[in-house]
Parts: structure tokens; C-alpha cells; sequence
């Protein structure tokens, strides 16, 4: 992205300053940033002591091998420990752990001494099927307490787990097992979706059919359905862990250890496993997770609303809100299910003060309307957090005035599988913020924007993001590819990480992400941001949601062609396409214009709600559409196809 980049978010001058009493208490303050800067390791040894220690670690970062980090040279932990036991140790076993609800209406209140309890019996469980140190174990469950209970019983005994996405193919579950040589896979009956059960056990059995490594599976009972069954192979959770002693003593695993693989997809190839190691993680998601959120473990309800399935459900549901002692919510269902306000129900039954999720479920939310969440009192709310995509300035003002009262916070969070924590966001109690820019890497990471030649941009300028420095949570490498982690994340430029995420700087310095760069199209030799364009259409009143591609085009290279779902209250009246080209030209310019504009209903989302403008780009080139694996929902591609017209 270079000077012809057009940049109409950087005209955007609302400003909202933190609310002054959140700012007299937040957790952190301003005066972390220079203390990150004049000592950063040093920094980074403070924030490790959140985390209890079975032998202290000598050195903070060993980086004598780059790319290949080693936090916490010489320390041991034992992660569940860290989530767990410790806190029912200090006399807060009590304090719920998580808020259950599922999406037919049942609850589960779990504290922490009782999900300590069910660890140790699954861990106890684990133990009886064989499983020691360093063995994968693949977890395909839906949004369920057994989920937390599956990942922290492997945890606690040093077996990496992945966990796949319940609403992922057996061809995709397949590929994961495969690939990390998973031997026991965890899963269920099935999950309550879109007010049915949706059945997941069918999709192991295909899996596994060729997965020889795989020597059981373990079956929790969800929904009660009718299930196949491998005697001898299969086995009912409940069975299992029945029967299993509450007692179990963790060991203690060096803190370059490892935790979890993740699967997230590049945009060709085979899924990358992305590695996260036991110390490092946890210091580093615990310290983002209480400084962005500014988390009251005694007094805060929390709510992640997104998949465990995602990077974001391991980082801000599971590990770093547990070793915090944060009590949170879990909620298993769609949002709309059974009533469209479901979640603001939720919001106020069990008093939510803090609600992060994506700017998707924002735009829906839009889509359907203010009087929706007007119905509940979400005035237990003091902050609130976007993560997945740019969030539109548009849906940030909405966001912040419709569930937030006008009054809370909006932190948005930029970071990655691959960075295991949050790595630019606004301090709530600090940083005034602005819609659409997630501001400033936090106290302790160092990110830039730098130009083609990697030379870091002047303010005003937009290029590459990168991070300049390791950070504790930072991937290990891709599971059993180091060359690829060399080439995919450390080649690009020399000695930092290339995010592979265009961004600005604006005047101040403060960092606007535009989205990954291979979603920035080439028309007339202008470069241009799809985040951008979908910005300027999503602030049109008709408009709730916009994707926009570039596809080829004879004359001008590309051409921008954009896929819009209309708010409810629109009329769809004659003129759209019109309004919206004027629209687009009025805010950008007229070399924005939209070529074709596509009325849907649906656009096609990865299971973190990204759009996959891949297959979107397919659908504008006339061209068969590709890989639908990893899309949350793989019947929409043809809802999209069916249903689209033109507008006129
Ligand atoms: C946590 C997560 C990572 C990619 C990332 C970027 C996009 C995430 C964002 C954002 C703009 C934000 N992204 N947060 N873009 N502003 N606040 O989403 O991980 O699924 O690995 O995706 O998501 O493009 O590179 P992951």
C-alpha cells in the first residue's frame, strides 16, 4: 500500500475518552508504557509473577536462535494448576468458574473447585486410556463446560490438545488428526444449533476411518441422539470419568512445553498447526486479558461470545480468564435462537460486565435493529471488545451506544492465532479511542507499519504491520514445519514478524488495521482497502453488512464489485445501487465505486466470522466457487448464489 492508497478512515474524529472513574481504577495505566519501553524483558519478568511458579525461571528470553523463542529459560508450571487449583488454594474454590447456557435453556453454574474436581477425574480418565506427556489429543465438542474440562485435563497432563471447530467437515477434522498424530479424539453426540441438535459423533467416525492413531474416542452426551458405535474404540465420557478419583497431583512441565496446536487456514495450502507453549502463553494471555479488560476477578462477569473452536475462545474463555479467577459466561448457541435477543437476555440475567466479541455479530445486531437489545437492561455493561476483523466505524458508534449505554469503552483488540494474546488495543482506562483503529500495541509489544523495503512509515502513510520484537505468547512454530514458520511469518522482512495485515498510521500515530493484504485489489493502478470500501458502505443507512472484492476486469485490472445485505428497516426502494455508488464515491472517491453491487442474504464467514472474500471473488469471476471447508456454515455459498440480485 503505498501514498495512491485512498484513506477516508483516517477523517474519521470522534473521539471517546475513558469514563473517569474506570480511569481512577483501571489496572493498568499510562505509565505502563514507558516502563514496558525502558525495560521491556524486565516488564515482561513482572508480568510472569501473575503466574505461580514451580521453579522460577533464570533467564526471561532466550532469542540466541531467532525466530525460535524460549520464554521463561528454566521455569516450570503446570497450566491447570495455574487455572485451578491455585485459586481453590487460596480459599476462592467457591467463585463460579463459568455461567452455563445452553441453547435450549438448561444452565450450569460450575465453581472452581468443581471444575478442579472434574479435571482431575478427566485428567484421572486420560491416565487410564494411556495417555502420558506430549501425546495429541483432538477435542471436537460444541460450546459445552466439557470442552474447558477436555482442554485443561490435557493440559494438566502435558498433552497438547487441538481443538477443531465443531462446525468443521470430517475431511477437515480428519486432516487435523492426521497431522498432529492425535490419538484419542473428545467429542459428543452433538450440539444444540439454530434450535436443533446438530449432530458432531458421525463426522468423527468418518474421520477416523483413516486415522490408524486414533485408538479411542470419547463420547460426551449432549443432545441425546442416536450415535454409531465402535466397541472397543468408543467410550461415553460420563463412563469414564464416573468412576475416576477427584485427586489428582499436577506435575510441573517446562514452561517451552507445549499446549495446544491450532489449526487456522492460509489462503492456499494445507492448514498451518500453530504452536503454543505452556509459560509464555499463559503469562501472556493472563496479563492482556487484566489489562485490556481490565478484569475485577471479585466482582467482574465476563463474556467471551465466540467458539472455543477459535484462537480467541483458548485465549480469552479458557486459559487467560481462568488464571486470572475470572467468573465468565459460556453460552452454546446462535445468537438469534430461539428470539433475536438472546444474548442481551443473557447479558442481564446473569449481569454481564464485560462483553468481547466481533464486529460480525455487531453488524447482525445492526441488521436487526436497536429495539432489539432496547428490551433488556444491559446496564450492568462497563466494557465492551471487538475482535476478528476491522471493525467499521459505523458498528463501533452503534456497539458503543446501543449496548454500551454511551457510556463504556470499546477496546479493539488486533491480534492472531499466531500471537496467542492481544497485541494492539486501546487501554480502556487510558487511551481515548477512536472508531475503527485499534489504536496502540500494548505496554510490552512493539508493532510498526513499514513500507515495501520494510522501512518503517512515516505518520499519515499506511504498509505492512509487523512486530518488532518476540513477545511471550508468540506461535513456537507451524507443527512440524519449521521452514514454514521461517518463510510464512520471519522472511518477509529481515528479523520481524510480518502479520501479513495491511495497516495505517494516522497523524497521531495511532494504528488503523486494513485487513489481510491479499484482500487489497488493484484498480487503475489505485490501491485500495476492501476494509475501506465496506466501511463507507456499512455507514449508509440501508446497509448492515458489506463484502467487497475486486474482481478482474478488462479495462481497469480490477473492478470492485460488492456483495451488501440491507438493514431490516430498509425499504430496498428503486435506487440502492445508485444511492450506494454515490455514496461510495462521496466518502472515498469516485475510483471506489462499486462496478456491480449484489443484494444477499448471507455472505460466507470463517467460524471467527471473517469473510472469506475468496469464495466471494469466485461468485464475481463467473467461476466455480473453491474450498468450502472452513466456513462456519457451508450451506450458505448456495443461499448466496440462489437468492442474489442485483440492485437496482
Ligand atoms: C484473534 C483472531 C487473525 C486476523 C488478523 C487480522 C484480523 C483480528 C482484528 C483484525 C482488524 C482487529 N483481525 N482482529 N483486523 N482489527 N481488531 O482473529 O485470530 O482468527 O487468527 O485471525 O484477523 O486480519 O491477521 P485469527
Amino acid at each position: 500500500m503505498s501514498q495512491t492508497t485512498l484513506s477516508n478512515l483516517l477523517h474519521e474524529t470522534r473521539r471517546f475518552d475513558p469514563p473517569a472513574d474506570l480511569a481512577a481504577s483501571a489496572n493498568l495505566k499510562a505509565d505502563a508504557y514507558a516502563a514496558a519501553d525502558a525495560d521491556r524483558l524486565g516488564f515482561w519478568a513482572a508480568q510472569a509473577e501473575r503466574i505461580t511458579w514451580d521453579t522460577p525461571f533464570t533467564e526471561v528470553l532466550d532469542w540466541s536462535n531467532p525466530p525460535f523463542a524460549k520464554w521463561f529459560v528454566g521455569g516450570k508450571l503446570n497450566a491447570a494448576y495455574n487455572c485451578l487449583d491455585r485459586h481453590v488454594e487460596a480459599g476462592n474454590g467457591d467463585r463460579v468458574a463459568y455461567y452455563f447456557e445452553g441453547e435450549p435453556g438448561d444452565t450450569r453454574t460450575i465453581t472452581y473447585s468443581q471444575l478442579k474436581d472434574e479435571v482431575c477425574q478427566a485428567a484421572n480418565a486420560l491416565i487410564e486410556l494411556g495417555v502420558k506427556a506430549g501425546d495429541r489429543i483432538a477435542i471436537y465438542l460444541p460450546m459445552i463446560p466439557e470442552t474447558v474440562v477436555a482442554m485443561l485435563a490435557c493440559a494438566r497432563l502435558g498433552a497438547p490438545h487441538t481443538v477443531v471447530f465443531g462446525g468443521f467437515s470430517a475431511a477437515a477434522l480428519r486432516d487435523r488428526i492426521i497431522d498432529c498424530q492425535a490419538e484419542i479424539v473428545i467429542t459428543a453426540d452433538g450440539g444444540n444449533r439454530k434450535g436443533k441438535p446438530s449432530a458432531l459423533k458421525p463426522a468423527v467416525d468418518e474421520a477416523v476411518k483413516e486415522c490408524p492413531d486414533v485408538r479411542n474416542v470419547l463420547v460426551v452426551k449432549r443432545t441425546g441422539q442416536d450415535v454409531d458405535w465402535t466397541d472397543g474404540r468408543d467410550l461415553w465420557w460420563d463412563d469414564v470419568l464416573g468412576k475416576q478419583s477427584t485427586e489428582h497431583t499436577p506435575e510441573a512441565f517446562d514452561a517451552e512445553h507445549p499446549l495446544y496446536v491450532m489449526y487456522t487456514s492460509g489462503t492456499t495450502g494445507k492448514p498451518k498447526g500453530i504452536l503454543h507453549t505452556t509459560g509464555g502463553y499463559l503469562v501472556g494471555t493472563s496479563y492482556t486479558h487484566w489489562s485490556v479488560f481490565d478484569i475485577k476477578p471479585e466482582t467482574d462477569v465476563y463474556w467471551t461470545a465466540a467458539d472455543i473452536g477459535w484462537v480467541t475462545g483458548h485465549s480469552y474463555i479458557v486459559y487467560g480468564p481462568l488464571a486470572n479467577g475470572t467468573t465468565s459466561i459460556m453460552y452454546e448457541g446462535t445468537p438469534d435462537t430461539p428470539h433475536p435477543g438472546r444474548w442481551w437476555e443473557i447479558v442481564e440475567k446473569y449481569k454481564a460486565t464485560i462483553l468481547y466479541c466481533a464486529p460480525t455479530a455487531i453488524r447482525t445486531f445492526m441488521k436487526v435493529g436497536a429495539e432489539i437489545p432496547a428490551k433488556n437492561d444491559l446496564t450492568s455493561l462497563r466494557l465492551i471488545g471487538s475482535v476478528g476483523e476491522p471493525i467499521n466505524p459505523e458498528a463501533y458508534v452503534w456497539y458503543r451506544d446501543t449496548i454500551g449505554g454511551g457510556k463504556t469503552p470499546v477496546v479493539d483488540t488486533w491480534w492472531q492465532t499466531e500471537t496467542g494474546m492481544i497485541m494492539i488495543s486501546p487501554l480502556p482506562g487510558v487511551t481515548s479511542g477512536k472508531p475503527g483503529s485499534a489504536m496502540n500495541a500494548l505496554p510490552g509489544v512493539v508493532a510498526d507499519v513499514v513500507d515495501d523495503a520494510g522501512e518503517s512509515v512515516p505518520n499519515g502513510s499506511g504498509g505492512y504491520l509487523v512486530l518488532k520484537e518476540p513477545w511471550p505468547a508468540m506461535l513456537r512454530t507451524i507443527w512440524g514445519d519449521d521452514d514454514r514458520y521461517v518463510d510464512t511469518y520471519w522472511s518477509r522482512f529481515k528479523g520481524v514478524y510480518f502479520a501479513g495485515d495491511g495497516a495505517k498510521k494516522d497523524e497521531d500515530g495511532d494504528l488503523w488495521v486494513l485487513g489481510r493484504v491479499d484482500d487489497v485489489m488493484n484498480v487503475s493502478g489505485h490501491r485500495l482497502s476492501t476494509t475501506e470500501i465496506e466501511s463507507a458502505l456499512v455507514s449508509h443507512p440501508k446497509v448492515a453488512e458489506a463484502a467487497v472484492v475486486g474482481a478482474s476486469d478488462v479495462t481497469t485490472g480490477q473492478a470492485v464489485v460488492a456483495f451488501v445485505i440491507l438493514r431490516a428497516s430498509a425499504d430496498g426502494g428503486g435506487d440502492v445501487a445508485d444511492d450506494l455508488r454515490r455514496h461510495v464515491s462521496s466518502q472515498i472517491g469516485a475510483i471506489a465505486r462499486p462496478r456491480s453491487i449484489l443484494v444477499v442474504s448471507e455472505l460466507p464467514k470463517t467460524r471467527s466470522g471473517k469473510i472469506m472474500r475468496r469464495l466471494l471473488r469466485d461468485v464475481a469471476e463467473d467461476r466455480e466457487v473453491g474450498d468450502v471447508s472452513t466456513l462456519a456454515d457451508d450451506s450458505v455459498m448456495g443461499a448466496i448464489t440462489e437468492g442474489m440480485q442485483p440492485a437496482r
